[in-house]
């Protein structure tokens, strides 16, 4: 099979906005399977059951489009300073991203396919069952870290991955590599102790985790918040790769998405508690935090609100 040239493709995304891109070969990652399954097995993703529900699908891209010979890699810097009423984390203060990456990325497939009218394409954003750390490191966008974000050297962690499959057989990129070293900044600073080690790996126990908690979990919650509202940033707030040093003038940079950049002070949480329906639909409307629902995030500011009781107390 002949390889397309990617120079052309990669340049194409870049000045659709994205921030970096790499071309990963759209094959079947079996180390990355194994890995997830056994995360699954402890049972860290909670009551996410979706994700165990694509179990066999997510590391597979020919399950999503069966003619996939590349998987184009795109990140979206959102890095902005945080709130400064309540906790919400940085990725939630604009514009729903799954909206944004999926505009952009169907206007890069709208491009691509007047180039390639006999191509296939297959967007993916968050919710498609397709693993996008391990294919944003096949195609060189980063690496692994402890806190299993995945860490672009020049640019840290701030950003959003999205994923465009295609039947276009690009050149590939060579995967990333890097490391945290002896760093456990992340670990240590976690106020739940949720970044867990087990198989030699640093993993996420999501049910400790204040993102699951706040975002993903129903009912009651079953750790302390820490006072997040929405989200957690802690373990990207002290990675030594998200500060910003002369020498690496592309980290923490302020995100030039106007979308994502927060567009109204919040109210504060004792506001948010007593909040009526109507006002909960205008404040969500478009944003992220829609999806804790009503009753959620009214849990949420009243979990907010209660002292903490220390770090790593769960
Ligand atoms: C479920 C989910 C969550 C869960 C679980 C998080 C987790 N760490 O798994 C919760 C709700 C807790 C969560 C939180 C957050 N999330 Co989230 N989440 C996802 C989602 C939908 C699936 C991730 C998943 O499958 N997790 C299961 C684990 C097992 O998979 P994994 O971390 O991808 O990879 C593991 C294995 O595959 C394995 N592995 C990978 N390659 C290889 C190779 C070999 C050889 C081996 C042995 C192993 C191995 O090691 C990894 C670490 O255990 C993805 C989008 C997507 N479709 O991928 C976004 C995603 C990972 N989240 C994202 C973000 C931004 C966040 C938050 C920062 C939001 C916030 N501020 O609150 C936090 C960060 C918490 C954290 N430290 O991870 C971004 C991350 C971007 C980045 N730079 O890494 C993603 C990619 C969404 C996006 N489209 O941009 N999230
Ligand atoms: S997002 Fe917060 S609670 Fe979750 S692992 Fe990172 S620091 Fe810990
Ligand atoms: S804080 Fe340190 S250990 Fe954690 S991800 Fe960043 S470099 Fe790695």
């Amino acid at each position: 099979m002949a390889l397309v040239d990617s120079a052309q493709v990669k340049q194409q995304a870049l000045d659709l906005g994205f921030t970096n891109v790499g071309i990963a070969p759209a094959v079947a990652l079996l180390p990355a399977r194994e890995a997830y399954r056994q995360w699954l097995k402890q049972d860290f993703h909670g009551e996410m059951a979706y994700l165990a529900e694509h179990e066999e699908l997510k590391t597979t891209p020919t399950n999503l489009l069966p003619s996939a010979k590349s998987a184009i890699v795109v990140s979206l810097n959102y890095f902005q300073e945080p709130q400064a009423t309540v906790k919400v984390a940085r990725y939630a203060l604009g514009r729903d991203y799954h909206k944004e990456l999926r505009g952009r990325l169907r206007q890069f497939e709208t491009l691509l396919k007047t180039e390639h009218p006999d191509a296939e394409f297959r967007a993916c954003v968050d919710s498609a069952p397709i693993l996008e750390r391990s294919y944003a490191l096949m195609a060189g966008i980063g690496w692994f870290g402890k806190n299993t974000m995945l860490i672009d050297s020049k640019r840290g962690s701030w950003f959003f991955l999205g994923v465009l499959l295609t039947s276009i057989p690009f050149q590939p990129d060579d995967p990333s590599n890097g490391g945290c070293g002896t760093c456990q900044k992340c670990i240590e600073a976690c106020p739940t102790g949720a970044i867990v080690q087990l198989d030699n790996r640093w993993q996420i126990d999501a049910r400790s985790c204040i993102s699951y908690q706040t975002i993903e979990k129903k009912g009651e919650l079953d750790v302390d918040t820490h006072g997040w509202l929405f989200g957690c940033d802690v373990c990207q707030e002290v990675c030594p790769f998200n500060e910003q040093r002369a020498s690496q003038p592309m980290r923490a940079e302020t995100t030039t998405n106007e979308g994502f950049l927060k567009q109204r002070q919040f109210p504060s949480l004792q506001q948010i508690i007593d909040m009526d329906y109507e006002t909960w639909d205008e404040l969500t409307r478009g944003s992220a935090i829609r999806r804790a629902g009503y009753e959620g995030l009214k849990r949420n500011a009243r979990a907010a609100l209660k002292p903490s009781r220390g770090q790593h107390d769960g």
